[in-house]
């Protein structure tokens, strides 16, 4: 693994914005603490020191993946097969990028791209991701420490999920992904608000469609079929 650790940054992800044209493809960078760890619409990452894994990984080569939209998706999928792995029971993947057990937050992905002409500058995949952190004030979230409850590797679970994101992007098996979304997925028949292209609807969500859209019912009975930059979840 080519890593590069900070006790401290700002962020992951606008470390790797600043730095990117000397860096090489797939390098990890990882920190114990961000200043201002964010989500996506600079929503705050919390996490406490030295409790949980930070990271961003650089892409600058896309090989066998086939569209930049699918990489928040292969990202999730990657950080529920390193749960499942742990034996955490539960996991459920909230498209496009939050994963959740037994309804709360374990782990956010955040997913920043810049492309110009025939040429990709960066692909990040920032992933907060919570392991012995035990309280969450004000947040429904929860931690692998939580829930195996024992203190666990930070270092075991960063090589975990780093081997099955580097797997994932090489060799994507779309089928098997969208096994693992359809049966494992957070929405499936719930009604939620949602901001679709700023407008904000109710919606059902009904399906994972094979091109990794989502399917969803708005308020009026129309069927739609929605790509992840369109739509965020209140
Ligand atoms: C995300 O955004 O969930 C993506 C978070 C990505 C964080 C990583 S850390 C390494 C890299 N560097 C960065 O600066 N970012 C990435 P979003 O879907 O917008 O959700 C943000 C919301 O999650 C917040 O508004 C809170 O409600 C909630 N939240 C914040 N911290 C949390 C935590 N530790 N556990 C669970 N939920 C949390």
């Amino acid at each position: 693994m080519n890593e590069i650790k900070f006790i401290k940054i700002d962020s992951t992800n606008e470390y790797i914005k600043r730095q990117y044209k000397l860096l090489d493809n797939y390098t990890f960078v990882s920190a114990k603490s961000q200043s201002n760890g964010h989500g996506r619409f600079n929503r705050k990452w919390q996490s406490k020191p030295n409790k949980n894994l930070l990271f961003s990984l650089l892409i600058k080569d896309i090989k066998n993946v086939k569209s930049i939209t699918d990489y928040p998706l292969i990202a999730g999928i990657s950080v529920y097969q390193a749960l499942v792995s742990l034996n955490i029971k539960d996991v459920k993947i909230k498209w496009p990028n939050d994963i959740y057990v037994s309804g709360k937050k374990i782990a956010g992905i955040l997913v920043e791209s810049s492309v110009s002409e025939n040429n990709i500058n960066y692909i990040i995949i920032g992933i907060g991701l919570n392991i012995n952190e035990r309280k969450f004030r004000g947040l429904n979230a929860t931690s692998i420490r939580n829930e195996l409850d024992k203190k666990v590797s930070i270092k075991k679970i960063k090589e975990i999920l780093y081997n099955k994101l580097l797997y994932n992007i090489e060799n994507p098996n779309y089928n098997e992904f969208l096994n693992i979304f359809r049966n494992n997925n957070y929405l499936i028949n719930k009604t939620c608000y949602a901001t679709i292209r700023n407008a904000k609807t109710k919606i059902k969500v009904l399906d994972i469609l094979d091109d990794f859209k989502l399917k969803v019912e708005n308020e009026f009975g129309e069927i739609e079929s929605i790509i992840s930059d369109e739509i965020t979840f209140s």
